[in-house]
């Protein structure tokens, strides 16, 4: 589950260059018996497996540390937004429990700091969205994306969504490259961006513009949006 992710793309390359490690742990290297139980059935009965609270506790004493961040990835925790992403990228260190969809001891909520959720959507276990949250916090890890400004111009860095972006050829499919930019004049170019980004936001995203602070440039532009389309 994590070998694509971690062999290709920036993350291997990071990691080559020693911005950042990760490492992945086997539960079961944390099991006491010779079957490396690591689940067991639900008390009560029923259908499934659940994961064994007494080796997770195992685990997370044996790979965490001083300045260690313990999240568990479930679809009952706290939706993952890029101001979160950005609060991560400031930890030490960041220990990721990946639960299996049938279910992890209740008890384990109490060995974690925080309960993490991609998403409104159930995956078959935690290693998923473990790699989203590995990836998106990699972002922010100086060195891992070509520029920092790539990261500072994405969208949601600022609580709106992305510019349009254009490269050659000028007309395409009786699609013109917008004249603006084409202009050179940077400060028009610049003012243009953050009109269509905030035309975008206001049409696809309104509740994300609701949370976002506007200046007053901002605002003058998103009216002259609401008055001519
Ligand atoms: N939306 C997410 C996280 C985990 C997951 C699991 C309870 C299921 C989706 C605990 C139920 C873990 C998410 C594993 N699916 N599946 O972030």
């Amino acid at each position: 589950m994590f070998q694509g992710p971690l062999s290709e793309s920036l993350l291997k390359k990071a990691q080559a260059k020693a911005l950042l490690e990760i490492r992945v742990t086997n539960l079961r290297d944390f099991t006491a018996d010779k079957h490396k139980t690591a689940d067991d059935p639900p008390c009560g009965g029923g259908a499934g497996m659940v994961m064994k609270a007494d080796v997770i506790a195992k685990a997370i004493a044996g790979v965490r540390g001083q300045g260690s961040r313990v999240i568990y990835m479930c679809p009952s925790g706290q939706t993952l937004t890029q101001r979160k992403v950005k609060e991560l990228a400031k930890a030490e260190h960041l220990v990721i429990l990946c639960g299996h969809y049938e279910g992890v001891d209740e008890r384990v909520r109490a060995l974690v700091d925080e309960e993490l959720s991609i998403g409104d959507y159930v995956l078959t276990g935690g290693e998923l969205p473990a790699m989203v949250v590995v990836d998106a916090v990699a972002r922010y890890i100086p060195g891992v994306v070509k520029e920092m400004s790539s990261v500072e111009n994405d969208s949601f860095h600022d609580g709106l969504l992305d510019h349009p972006s254009y490269t050659k050829p000028e007309e395409f499919n009786g699609q013109k490259v917008p004249a603006v930019l084409l202009s050179g004049h940077h400060a028009e170019i610049a003012q243009w961006r953050r009109k269509e980004a905030l035309r975008k936001t206001f049409y696809r995203r309104p509740d994300l513009l609701a949370q976002t602070e506007l200046t007053e440039t901002d605002r003058q532009l998103l009216s002259e949006i609401v008055q001519n389309g």
